[in-house]
């Protein structure tokens, strides 16, 4: 079946879009790999309003993110953020981090005590990967995974520590939530 239009569905079934319109400008909230639309009755629909000039940068932002892509999908992906950058910044939550420092292992006595910081976390550094940048720089990154208040405390030990020339934690979730 071929509907001349694209028709809004309620259920699994599929419609196609003869008017070309690229995927993040049709109504629907899911497109497959034949470019055919549908939407699974598992999604809730709702309306958002917003001014006009932001719906446009939310458009052009829709259109950057390539063709798999259309207005619901990028939405979810935003909720998604806001939850885990939430879950993120509450006291308690398991979460899981990579923190990416590089550092001269000329500096004194630097990889010691990194070393020494690590064997004492040892529960929550799920694993360490040590690249050697150059002759003297070092790529180190470390995972770690535990409540949100130990994995910055590990991380702020390890980035105040004389001799990282710069580092930074990516904190997101364990995916058990979301
Ligand atoms: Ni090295």
């Amino acid at each position: 079946m071929h509907p001349s239009d694209l028709t809004v569905i309620d259920r699994i079934e599929l419609a196609v879009d003869t008017h070309g319109r690229p995927p993040h400008m049709i109504p629907v909230d899911t497109v497959d790999k034949e470019g055919l639309y549908y939407m699974p009755n598992d999604l809730m629909r709702f309306s958002v309003a917003m001014p006009e000039e932001l719906l446009m940068q939310f458009d052009e932002l829709v259109a950057r993110r390539g063709i798999a892509k259309n207005r619901s999908e990028v939405v979810r992906d935003l909720v998604r953020d806001a939850l885990v950058e939430d879950e993120c910044d509450t006291p308690g939550k398991e979460v899981v981090g990579t923190l990416t420092i590089v550092f001269s292992h000329h500096s004194n006595d630097l990889v010691e005590k990194l070393d020494t910081i690590q064997h004492g976390y040892y529960e929550m550094i799920i694993s360490t990967m040590h690249i050697h940048l150059d002759e003297e720089n070092c790529l180190e990154v470390i995972a770690m995974r535990g409540d949100t208040g130990t994995v910055q405390e590990i991380s702020n030990r390890i980035l105040g520590t004389k001799g990282v020339k710069h580092g930074r934690l990516v904190l997101t979730t364990t995916g058990k939530f979301i």
